[in-house]
């Protein structure tokens, strides 16, 4: 391929002067595998990014789009509505945990993380409590790339170029990731619930009257698999209930079967106040995302004292509910029921565990962590070239069939719930042979 043809294209999250002098293409895509255009089959180790764990082109999704665009493709989404978004909100607040039960859609996480802020700033300000303007975040943290997403976000090379820009009000707390007492862990850390107490910490700094909501990742995703210790997410509920801050959870990786659950909330037993969604609710194949609401916090806007005519929330997307996505999403959640695909990626789990865990004792691999049918495995960087080893690894990966993903010096690993045990275990022993191939300039 012509290296010039690829000139107009500004790729995100890419080296981009690297791809256009390599260039990695694929062409079309089949259950868990990609064909390149060199005609190999890629095995889609995270999933597409998180989003597919149905795998790819299924039939029913196929169909299922075409009619909604055959019936109704587009329709606006302020003072008019339409069947599909209406049965998804429903459906979705039927997977949630009970209490949760009013959707809000946006296009993306990234949305759906700005969306569940501005829900909690209004929130408090509907009850009065309009000091309440905090946002506590967490180190290593990834809520997407919007202001507000960055401004609770904790990675450093997402934030600094924009470092003027940010949300005022925001602290953050410390992430739960200790090399010295968590190494090789299984599941959930047993070390480290003592790290929500940095919450109290902050409230006694700030005042909980002055603090809206609190953002975290059940599971830290993007940066590369980061598991919660046992009892640190109670902890946090603990806290936040006792103070009236809202406890927002992004479950835009781990909602809709991650964990081996509908939700990381009900995996993990508990129950935040908004859940943040994205990706899988569509399989990836149409955008979508959303903010799954507590009950009262939706009456609380219903019940202000205002004309019945007057505007409740002064937030919206052209394309909230599409009915495009809404039609991908019905036809998702189906399968994921009839097929079972929650409980598979739940009963996969053991057989990525004790793939991942067989890495350890391999060149430069300093940890391996895994929960559901996630797993992250961090390589010691090679001497002053951070972020080399791990990119060696996946070029070497695509080069030998396995779409891996990196993050700084991080695999991530979280394979399509269609996968079969033969898959998983194969998907790992690329990644050992690419770990031992891999060297420093
Ligand atoms: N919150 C969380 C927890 C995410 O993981 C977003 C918000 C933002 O979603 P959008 O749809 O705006 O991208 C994300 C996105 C990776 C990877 O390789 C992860 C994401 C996106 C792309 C790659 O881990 N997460």
């Amino acid at each position: 391929m012509n290296p010039n043809d690829l000139e107009a294209y500004w790729l995100p999250f890419t080296s981009n002067r690297y791809f256009k002098q390599h260039p990695k293409m694929v062409v079309s895509a089949k259950g868990a595998y990609y064909r390149t255009d060199d005609g190999r089959e890629l095995f889609d180790c995270l999933s597409g990014m998180w989003c597919c764990p149905i795998g790819h082109g299924h039939p029913k999704i196929a169909e299922a789009v075409k009619r909604q665009a055959e019936t109704l493709d587009y329709s606006p989404a302020f003072q008019i509505g339409n069947a599909a978004t209406f049965r998804l909100a429903e459906r979705i607040a039927d997977l949630a945990p009970a209490g949760l039960d009013h959707v809000f859609f946006s296009n993306s996480g990234s949305e759906a993380v700005d969306t569940a802020l501005k829900i909690a700033l209004a929130y408090h300000r509907a009850r009065g409590e309009a000091g309440r303007f905090r946002m506590i975040g967490r180190e290593r943290a990834y809520h997407g790339v919007g202001f507000g997403g960055i401004s609770v976000g904790g990675m450093v090379a997402n934030r600094k170029a924009f470092a003027s820009a940010m949300l005022p009000g925001v602290d953050h707390l410390p992430h739960t990731w200790n090399l010295s007492q968590m190494a090789f862990s299984r599941g959930q850390p047993t070390w480290g619930m003592h790290l929500a107490e940095d919450l109290e910490r902050l409230v006694a700094l700030h005042d909980a009257s002055t603090i809206a909501a609190v953002i975290v990742e059940p599971v830290q995703g993007s940066t590369g698999v980061l598991v919660p210790p046992v009892g640190y997410l109670e902890r946090l509920r603990e806290i936040c209930t006792r103070h009236g801050i809202l406890l927002i959870f992004d479950e835009v990786i781990t909602g809709f079967g991650r964990l081996g659950a509908s939700f990381g909330a009900q995996r993990l037993g508990v129950v935040p106040d908004l859940i943040t969604f994205a990706k899988g609710v569509t399989n990836g194949i149409i955008p979508m995302g959303g903010v799954i609401v507590r009950k009262d916090i939706y009456e609380t806007f219903m019940h202000a004292q205002a004309p019945a005519h007057a505007v409740e929330l002064f937030h919206g997307y052209t394309y909230s509910g599409h009915p495009m996505a809404a039609a991908a999403g019905l036809a998702a959640l189906d399968i994921y029921e009839q097929e079972g695909l929650f409980q598979r990626a739940r009963e996969l789990e053991p057989v990525l565990e004790a793939a991942v865990h067989g890495l350890r004792g391999e060149p430069g691999v300093i940890d391996v962590r895994n929960f559901g049918l996630t797993a992250g495995i961090d390589l010691e960087a090679f001497p002053g070239q951070p972020g080399l080893r791990a990119f060696r690894v996946f070029e070497h990966g695509f080069q030998h069939d396995q779409l891996f993903r990196f993050t700084a010096d991080t695999i991530a690993l979280g394979p399509p719930f269609i996968s079969t045990p033969a898959e998983i275990e194969r998907m790992v022993e690329a990644l050992r042979v690419a770990i031992r191939a891999v060297k420093p300039d």
